[in-house]
């Protein structure tokens, strides 16, 4: 099988009390394994693209054949947009960003509070399932929402940082609340990692 499931960088119960351990137990055992699964098994299909990384198949996204591009495009989106966000959340994170990405971020937003009150309010407003994004549209910083597992990779814009909004995410500790989920996201947000994506969006 080409890809695999990455394990979880920290301990399931690490990011309570924001997130549930039962939530992360589901959500990367079973949520993200499926993803990964359901890539591997259309992959299987047309072996002439297990040997690229989930990235490039996703912003050729169109090139993929047309018999497996739905279930590339759904289960291929779920597994980077699950990888990344393992990455960019941690224990004892949250705050504010510090460095390039700070600067970045008081340019195109005008300060800091005003892009956490569009992150949420874009991913509030993103009717059933998606996901809201902080992507760099060639240099220029955005925040936007996609539905299910869609990439933006697959519009040619870098991910820079992203919040799951799918109800599975949220729903054991949130149920309906998911700006109450939302705002208390940004307790595990990891900076040096969503830093460390800014820098290379930029190269
Ligand atoms: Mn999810």
């Amino acid at each position: 099988m080409p890809h695999s499931l990455p394990p979880l960088p920290y301990a399931y119960n690490a990011l309570e009390p924001y997130i549930d351990e039962t939530t992360m137990h589901l959500h990367h055992d079973k949520h993200h394994q499926a993803y990964t699964d359901n890539l591997n098994a259309a992959l299987a299909k047309h072996p002439e693209w297990d040997n690229k990384s989930v990235e490039e198949v996703l912003r050729s996204i169109g090139k993929v054949p047309e018999d497996i591009r739905t279930a590339v495009r759904n289960n291929g989106g779920g597994y980077v947009n699950h990888d990344m966000f393992w990455k960019i959340m941690a224990p004892q994170a949250g705050g504010a960003p510090t460095g390039k990405i700070a600067a970045a971020i008081q340019s195109a937003f005008g300060d800091f509070a005003n892009f956490q009150a569009q992150f949420n309010d874009a991913g509030a407003k993103r009717f059933g399932s998606g996901w809201v994004w902080l992507v760099s549209n060639k240099g220029k910083l955005e925040v936007i929402s996609t539905a299910n597992q869609d990439s933006p990779l697959m519009d040619g814009l870098y991910p820079i940082m992203g919040n799951d909004v799918w109800e599975h995410a949220y729903y054991l500790k949130y149920q309906n609340r998911r700006p109450e989920y939302l705002k208390a996201w940004w307790n595990v947000v990891n900076w040096a990692e969503v830093s460390r994506r800014f820098e290379e969006s930029s190269r």
